[in-house]
């Protein structure tokens, strides 16, 4: 669906649920609340689905959309998610009644009936913005979320994902909403847990292939000695790929004994996305991700196959 024909439809749209990815980032909880204001602006019913893993980061940026317990959709919205693995536990029983998904993942499967999807766009947030734009007007409500949404996704503007487009859309929404205290922070800001841990994971770190891939480890044991909690622990995948010298940073975190999720972000010269699809996942050229079976050191051994695969042709 276009930008116009997703507008169209959201007008017939109420009583809409908005759905949000596990381990939700800026860019779904940002652009689903700012979809669900701009609806219930319109005059609609719309909430956002309780994300049970949600961080203390964007919490607040849901909470005023949370749907009450007794709420039943009569339509289904998915912002940011690209498979359907990546629901939520509370979500999966919507899971053949999606009518919507707006995102900007190359790897969407089409899950849904009708999908938005533009890969070139940085965030979903700037998607989310333009189909808002045709919808009602961009209120500072609306603005503040989606600038976190679209800052969050392109490490604020830094990423090769950032478009002009991107800096365009955030210069409309600066013009509404004071964003020094986000940028402050989301990007400027680290607990003292996240920064001895980083020191660790740096302490700990591996180069393979001529020293351009480093692999980055966060086992349970590591989380368990400094009491790390899930806001701690986000985006810290971004960490190998700011290491001299190497294109493809490789983030191994054991969710749980026997589970491990990779990130991978990387340069022109490694996918990412066609390493992390042939280990079940996906996402974009230069970061993408997937949950694997087998301990860290199974894993570790999978992906820098799938690695050297991936960049040989
Ligand atoms: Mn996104």
């Amino acid at each position: 669906m276009t930008i116009s024909e997703t507008a169209a439809f959201l007008k017939t749209l109420d009583r809409v649920l908005i759905l949000t990815h596990v381990r939700p980032d800026g860019d779904t909880v940002g652009s689903a609340a700012a979809l669900c204001r701009a609806l219930q602006d319109l005059g609609k019913e719309a909430f956002l689905l309780d994300n049970p893993e949600i961080t203390s980061t964007y919490a607040p940026y849901a909470a005023p959309y949370r749907a009450p317990e007794d709420f039943t959709p009569a339509y289904v919205v998915a912002v940011d998610i690209a498979a359907p693995g990546l629901l939520p536990e509370n979500a999966k029983r919507y899971v053949n009644s999606i009518a919507l998904c707006v995102d900007h993942h190359p790897s969407n499967t089409g899950y849904a009936r009708h999908t938005c999807l533009d890969a070139a766009a940085a965030a979903a947030g700037e998607i989310v913005y333009a189909i808002i734009r045709e919808l009602t007007p961009v209120t500072p409500a609306i603005a503040l979320p989606l600038y976190v949404a679209i800052a969050t996704d392109c490490g604020c503007f830094q990423y090769a994902n950032t478009t002009a487009d991107t800096h365009r859309i955030a210069a409309e929404l600066m013009a509404l909403v004071d964003v020094s205290a986000v940028n402050k922070a989301l990007f400027r800001t680290k607990s003292k847990v996240r920064l001895a841990m980083e020191s660790r994971m740096v302490a700990d770190m591996e180069l393979f292939d001529a020293d351009r891939v480093v692999v980055m480890q966060i086992p349970l044991a590591l989380r368990e000695e400094f009491h790390a909690t899930e806001a701690d622990i986000e985006e810290l995948s971004s960490l190998a790929a700011l290491v001299e010298g190497t294109d493809c940073g490789i983030t191994l975190r054991e969710l749980q004994p026997g589970t491990v999720k990779i990130s991978v972000r990387s340069g022109p010269r490694v996918d990412a996305c066609a390493v992390c699809t042939m280990l079940g996942g996906g996402g974009h050229r230069a970061a993408a991700g997937a949950t694997v079976q087998g301990t860290m050191e199974q894993v570790k051994a999978a992906v820098l196959r799938a690695v050297a695969q991936a960049t040989e042709g």
